[in-house]
């Protein structure tokens, strides 16, 4: 693969469970995925995270920490992506469909019953045996 991008994925949790959304009209549709987007030039990846959060969710990232990263080839579109995950682990506000063409639902899942599929970079780290609920953030 000759174009490689970066990727944040945003791991938010609460209450013990961690906010999935499905996604829709991309690379992934129909793949339960955390929010994220691509890393711009000009901010940190914990600036991108904040900032895909909130676009994506509504959700105002308060508390955070570096997560675990992936790499992953989607052949369908010719491109490798890093992905950066950032543990949010205080965000404040209700997780609201802020973009309906990109994500048709959110939804708070538990760690041992995630939905299926999942999208390719998220899919990695959990079954690389990570979870974000075995950290003491
Ligand atoms: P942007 O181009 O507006 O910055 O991003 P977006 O419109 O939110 O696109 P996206 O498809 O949600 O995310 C951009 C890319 O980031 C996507 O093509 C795949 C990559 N990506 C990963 N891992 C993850 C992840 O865990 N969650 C999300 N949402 N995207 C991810 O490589
Ligand atoms: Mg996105």
């Amino acid at each position: 693969m000759s174009d490689t991008r970066i990727g944040v994925g945003v791991i938010v949790i609460r209450d013990g469970l961690v906010l999935l959304g499905l996604r829709q009209g991309s690379h992934g549709a129909d793949m339960w995925a955390p929010p994220g987007g691509h890393l711009d030039d000009d901010e940190s990846v914990e600036q991108c995270a904040a900032r895909e959060l909130l676009e994506e969710t509504g959700i105002v990232a308060r508390a955070w920490h570096a997560g675990p990263y992936s790499m992953n080839d989607f052949a369908e579109i010719a491109r490798r992506y890093v992905t950066l995950f950032v543990v949010v682990t205080h965000g404040e506000g209700d997780a609201q469909v802020r973009e309906p063409d990109k994500c048709a639902r959110w939804q708070w899942c538990a760690w041992d019953a995630l939905p299926r599929p999942l999208f390719a970079p998220f899919a990695s780290v959990v079954a690389r045996g990570w979870s974000p609920f075995a950290a003491s953030w």
